[in-house]
């Protein structure tokens, strides 16, 4: 027996992009895993869920063959030809029947980990040619992308904090412990904190829950859920008001907003958020006397009545205390292939064209995911009669998911691009499974942009794939090119110069597209130069500054008097001062390390060990309500109820109970070997669709009104 060969790679499961290094044998069996210390971004970090990797790659539950609804109704499985056929000839009928539009599509988070389906799943979008679009960026970031393309003129344009350079560290809404970060891609948080603290600097928390991020704080602060508007708009109050601000150059607006944001004093950021008004001069100070300072605002601050505004408020505090572009505040990255500098992702903006039913706004060419379920519940011209999933479980991760679930059920047809069957892909009438993570070639097209140092590392596949598999790119090629023969010759004629070139696109492989961005992207580089890279890839340096000249605005300069924002703040102050009911449950959520989504859920290394799925409640909100620890209780908002166990914790602000997302695998019908007996219920079953960030449309996961009642 030859010793096992040892290969490095990339961990794709989170924005992190950790190196990892891998032993396979010669069977193709993967043994020991390992972090790359020769990785100058991850530098040897590496997270439990790393773990999992080899798990998924021989997991039983994961599809290796397509599915197709036979006449009894049964999933059975198919040849690619006969499956992708078939699913092209669903959507096209449905498309041809009804319209281009009433097919829907939806792209779940692992497309942003995959370089061939970011290579290819856009273009498959583009050509199937429905404006119907949604994707899970509606139910995370869309106020990061609608506040960047405000300020700085391009969606992606999205300062990360220099925390390895920083003084002062400022997380709103965001727990790193758990997540490893997020639009901020910054392996080996825990060093990275260690580090900080070792030059002497600081980090605080705002979140209403002590978080595993607060507790490796300096200072922590409860927050009201939803109230984080008043406290940011206070700290830009009194860093305007200081007389201190330092905007560079290239800023203009600063006078505007000075009198927009007068009414949010310390003292209404107090009363709307339970934040001492002490503690937000305090802050303001901190920001301005530090030598250097970041604040980042995420999850918490994004998913939740005032995600736009609370974004915004955040970019001002950098802009306006002269940290954002300077080493320690919060930078841009020099990417080696720069998706932003060539136009290859679209600068975003609104959309003239707003949601059928709810008038909901379009932002970057797609609706928000809210909308999704009552497009295709509404009777009319336009009526969504067909799905397609592409790495997304929208059951599970879309608010109002029971709704959803009702919705999928009366479609025409449901098609799914994912390796597994789950809450949204057992609607399917034709599942096409991919190859898994370790499989695939890789180069991260998208988190090198947001990333604490310039690096660029290529990841040949480090498995060869299953002589039967295809790849992501493969099945969006083959089901492409197999829907626009369905559609036929009517719509042929109609066959623009674009959509050839988009057919191009999509038979050029992922690696061929970006071997030509490295060679086109004036780095001198090319795919052979990276392979050859040292062991870790690339090491470009520590972040530059890039303003003015990368700011992709008309005039190449920052406007901070977002119109959008300034006219909406009067209703935010009443909003945020608006009588609260007695005894109000502000529901929101959590990560734990060892969960991803809504998937993973049936890899034994992730899932033993204590349960963490129950409710997390003050025990003075228990005690107040006769609910014992560890009991069950019934959760209930105005979208639909759950039932789950409670657990008290200290660790929450009173009047705030904390739900993970991703669990409640127990609906009918779902495969998964672990999950049936996995406890726990789906959150997405009481956040309420109804409810969105007015400014943007994205979902409202955070601070959702609930009430408790025991269950016997
Ligand atoms: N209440 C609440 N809801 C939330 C959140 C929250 O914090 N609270 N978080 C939100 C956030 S931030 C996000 S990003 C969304 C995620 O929402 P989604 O993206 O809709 O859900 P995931 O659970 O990530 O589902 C990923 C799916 O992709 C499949 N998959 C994995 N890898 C691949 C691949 O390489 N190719 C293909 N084709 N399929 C693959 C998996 O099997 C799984 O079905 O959830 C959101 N929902
Ligand atoms: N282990 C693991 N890592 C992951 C994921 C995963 O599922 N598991 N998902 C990945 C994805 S897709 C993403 S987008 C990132 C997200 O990464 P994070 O942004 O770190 O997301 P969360 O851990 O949900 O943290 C959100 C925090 O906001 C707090 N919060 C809730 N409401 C409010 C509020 O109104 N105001 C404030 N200030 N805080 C509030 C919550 O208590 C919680 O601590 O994580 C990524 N990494
Ligand atoms: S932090 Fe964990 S999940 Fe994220 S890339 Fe690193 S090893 Fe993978
Ligand atoms: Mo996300």
């Amino acid at each position: 027996m030859t010793a096992p060969a040892v290969r490095r790679t990339s961990c794709t499961l989170c924005e992190a992009m950790c190196g990892l290094v891998v032993e396979v044998d010669e069977r193709g069996t993967v043994g020991r895993i390992r972090g790359d210390d020769a990785d100058p971004l991850s530098r040897g970090h590496l997270c439990p869920k790393a773990f999992a990797l080899p798990e998924i790659q021989d997991d039983p539950d994961r599809l290796r063959r397509p599915l197709v609804r036979g006449d009894d109704g049964e999933l059975r499985e198919a040849t690619w030809d006969e499956a992708v056929r078939r699913a092209a000839e669903l959507l096209a009928g449905v498309q041809r029947e009804h319209g281009d539009d009433a097919l829907a599509v939806y792209l779940g988070n692992p497309n942003v980990h995959s370089l061939g389906a970011l290579t290819h799943h856009p273009t498959l979008v583009r050509l199937l040619r429905t404006r119907n679009r949604y994707s899970a960026t509606s139910v995370d970031q869309l106020p990061h992308h609608v506040v960047a393309h405000a300020l700085y003129g391009h969606q992606f344009l999205l300062p990360v904090p220099d925390i390895d350079r920083t003084d002062l560290l400022v997380l709103v809404g965001h727990n790193p412990m758990a997540s490893n970060g997020s639009l901020w891609t910054v392996p080996d948080f825990p060093g990275r904190r260690r580090e900080l603290a070792s030059r002497g600097g600081r980090l605080v928390v705002i979140d209403p829950r002590r978080t595993e991020t607060a507790r490796v704080a300096d200072e922590h602060h409860f927050v009201r859920p939803g109230a984080d508007a008043a406290v940011l708009l206070a700290l830009v109050r009194e860093v305007l008001a200081s007389g201190r601000a330092r905007p560079a150059a290239y800023v203009d607006g600063a006078e505007a907003v000075r009198a927009a944001v007068e009414p949010f004093t310390p003292e209404v950021a107090e009363r709307a958020a339970g934040l001492p008004a002490d503690a937000v001069r305090a802050l303001a100070r901190d920001l301005l006397d530090a030598p250097s300072a970041a604040v980042h605002a995420r999850m918490g601050a994004s998913t939740q009545a005032h995600g736009v505004v609370c974004q915004w408020a955040t970019q001002l505090l950098n802009v306006l205390t002269g940290n954002l572009d300077r080493p320690g505040g919060t930078m841009l990255t020099t990417p080696a292939v720069d998706l932003v500098g060539r136009g290859v992702l679209g600068p975003g903006g609104f959309s003239r064209r707003r949601s059928r039913v709810r008038g909901l706004p379009g932002f970057g060419g797609e609706l928000p995911a809210s909308a999704l379920a009552e497009e295709m519940e509404t009777p009319g011209e336009g009526q969504v009669r067909a799905l397609l999933t592409i790495a997304g479980n929208p059951v599970s991760s879309t608010p109002g998911g029971q709704r959803l679930d009702a919705a999928m059920a009366g479609l025409d047809a449901v098609v799914c691009i994912d390796m597994y069957l789950n809450e949204t892909t057992r609607h399917a009438d034709v599942v096409l499974p991919p190859t898994g993570p370790l499989e695939r070639d890789h180069y991260d097209l998208v988190f090198h942009l947001l990333a604490v140092r310039d690096t660029a590392r290529f990841s040949r596949a480090l498995l060869p794939k299953d002589p039967g598999g295809r790849h992501d790119w493969e099945i969006a090629r083959d089901l492409g090119l197999a829907h626009r023969r369905a559609r036929g010759t009517g719509v042929r004629q109609r066959l623009s110069r674009a959509s050839l070139a988009l057919e191009t696109r999509l038979r050029t492989s992922p690696t061929r597209q970006l071997d030509l961005l490295l060679r086109t992207g004036g780095g001198r580089l090319s795919l052979r130069r990276l392979r050859s890279a040292g062991p870790g890839g690339l090491d470009l340096g520590p972040l530059r500054p890039r303003l003015p000249e990368r700011l992709r605005t008309v005039d190449r300069r920052i406007d901070l008097a977002t119109p959008l924002v300034l006219e909406a703040l009067p209703g935010v102050l009443a909003g945020v001062l608006a009588d609260r009911p007695e005894g109000e449950l502000l529901l929101v959520g959590r990560r734990h390390q060892r969960d991803n989504n809504s998937w993973l859920h049936n890899a034994a290394v992730l899932t033993r060990g204590r349960p963490r799925h129950a409710l997390l409640a003050h025990p003075d909100d228990l005690a107040a309500r006769g609910i014992a620890d560890g009991g069950r209780v019934r959760v209930r908002s105005a979208a639909g109820a759950l039932e789950v166990e409670v657990a008290a914790s200290e660790d929450l602000m009173p009047g705030v109970v904390s739900l993970p997302h991703g669990y409640g695998h127990a609906r009918d019908g779902v495969r998964l070997r672990t999950a049936t007996t996995l406890p726990g219920a789906s959150v997405n079953d009481v956040t309420d669709p109804d409810v969105v960030d007015p400014l943007s449309g994205n979902a409202v996961l955070n601070g959702v009104p609930v009430t408790l009642e025991p269950l016997g």
